[in-house]
């Protein structure tokens, strides 16, 4: 047994900077050969989630699946990038064709203090991750269960009760924001959103949901790369996204899973209701500039040197649709939509935004409230000296 012994300080966190994108999600891993390390993790250094003794660390378990030996961090204008890899088999769990009731779960997942700041969200050790850390605020994670793909969603944990949770919790997600706030592990908000910026509160063992992370896995398990539109985080009350290009973050990568396939949960004679070594391992969390200045050759062919209108998704649309532009530089912008006969319907942004691309949803009303009726409209964005329109079509 080899338990290791970290003391953490923050001011002693590695910064890793990666200016990289071109990363696919694919099960394909030399895209990722171009990023360093940000963690090298010991083998055979996995822990018993359910047990953490007060002063002390967890108790080791076998579950080789959950055994984290390397993680890689990465990010480009729109999105984060993880890597991990793991000795044994990432995303493995049992299912129930047998009839055994084993439907076993097993989480991918990044944890983020997006404001990096440790008044704020989570201390790790409650979620019953080793080794711990203070100021988690929100996670992008993938649930698998039941034998295969689950969810992948992020999770806010600004809440110190459930009724919190439940209520000023749902109505920020409503609302699209997310209020940085002390929290605890046991009380958050979890929700997939999809590429049309509709969203769906989840729980753990939901129905599956395909939002916008996407994660693949290499065919021996080894290897899982991840993608979490920065969109998908939700934004701050002042309209500010909460992650976003310029800003430090700090990050945490933990593979867990329940117990009926961890070798100790095999050695004790698990049957189902018998034992539950629940395991998990947590890498040492490292700081991360989300850069806002990607090198790559291809990128920098990709992006746009202008202020750039893309159509937005989905078109034709019959309820909501989402805008997307980029921005060459910080500026000031306005987004309107206009009616056929140039009527203004509404201002969706006028405001002094960072560079790189955004998204905004319309939900086909007006200013005031009322829903409009079917036909085409302009979206018309508009920067110091260039005006770009886009048409799109409503059916009621
Ligand atoms: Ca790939
Ligand atoms: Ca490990
Ligand atoms: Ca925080």
């Amino acid at each position: 047994m080899r338990i290791r012994i970290v003391i953490l300080n923050i001011s002693l966190l590695p910064v890793i900077v990666c200016a990289q994108n071109g990363i696919v999600i694919d099960g394909q891993f030399d895209d990722w050969s171009a990023i360093s390390s940000a963690v090298i993790d010991s083998a055979d250094d996995v822990h018993d989630t359910d047990g953490y003794p007060e002063g002390g660390s967890p108790s080791y378990v076998e579950y080789s699946d959950v055994d984290i030996i390397e993680v890689k961090f990465t990010n480009d204008a729109e999105n984060l990038y993880g890597y991990i890899k793991a000795t044994g088999e990432i995303g493995r769990t049992s299912s129930d064709t047998l009839g055994h009731e084993k439907k076993g779960r097993y989480y991918f997942i990044f944890t983020i203090d997006v404001d990096d700041n440790d008044t704020t969200g989570y201390q790790l050790k409650d979620g019953g991750y080793y080794p711990d850390s203070r100021g988690y605020d929100m996670n992008m994670e993938v649930e698998f269960y039941n034998g295969g793909f689950n969810t992948g969603h992020y999770i806010n944990h600004e809440f110190t009760s459930e009724e919190e949770a439940q209520t000023q919790g749902l109505v920020d997600l409503e609302n699209g924001i997310v209020n940085l706030a002390p929290g605890s592990y046991d009380y958050y908000t979890q929700w997939v959103t999809f590429e049309d910026s509709s969203y769906v509160v989840v729980e753990d063992r939901g129905p599956v949901y395909q939002g916008i992370i996407t994660i693949a896995v290499s065919e021996d398990g080894h290897e899982a790369e991840i993608k979490a539109p920065m969109w998908g985080f939700l934004n701050t009350p002042d309209g500010d996204r909460i992650i976003d290009v310029g800003q430090y973050i700090d990050i945490s990568a933990s593979l867990e899973g329940s117990g009926e396939l961890s070798e100790s949960a095999a050695n004790a004679g698990y049957t189902p209701g018998s034992h539950s070594v629940w395991g998990s391992d947590t890498a040492e969390p490292f700081h991360y500039f989300v850069t806002g200045n990607p090198m790559s050759i291809s990128e920098n062919m990709s992006q746009p040197t202008q202020l750039t209108l893309n159509p937005n998704y989905p078109n034709p649309f019959n309820s909501a649709t989402t805008i997307s532009y980029y921005l060459p530089h910080i500026e000031t912008i306005s987004l309107k939509i206009y009616d056929i006969t140039g009527r203004e319907v509404i201002t969706l942004v006028n405001a002094k935004q960072t560079a790189g691309t955004h998204h905004t949803s319309w939900n086909s009303q007006d200013k005031f409230g009322q829903i409009l009726s079917s036909g085409i409209y302009i979206t018309v964005l508009e920067g110091k000296k260039l005006k770009k329109i886009q048409p799109m079509i409503f059916v009621k």
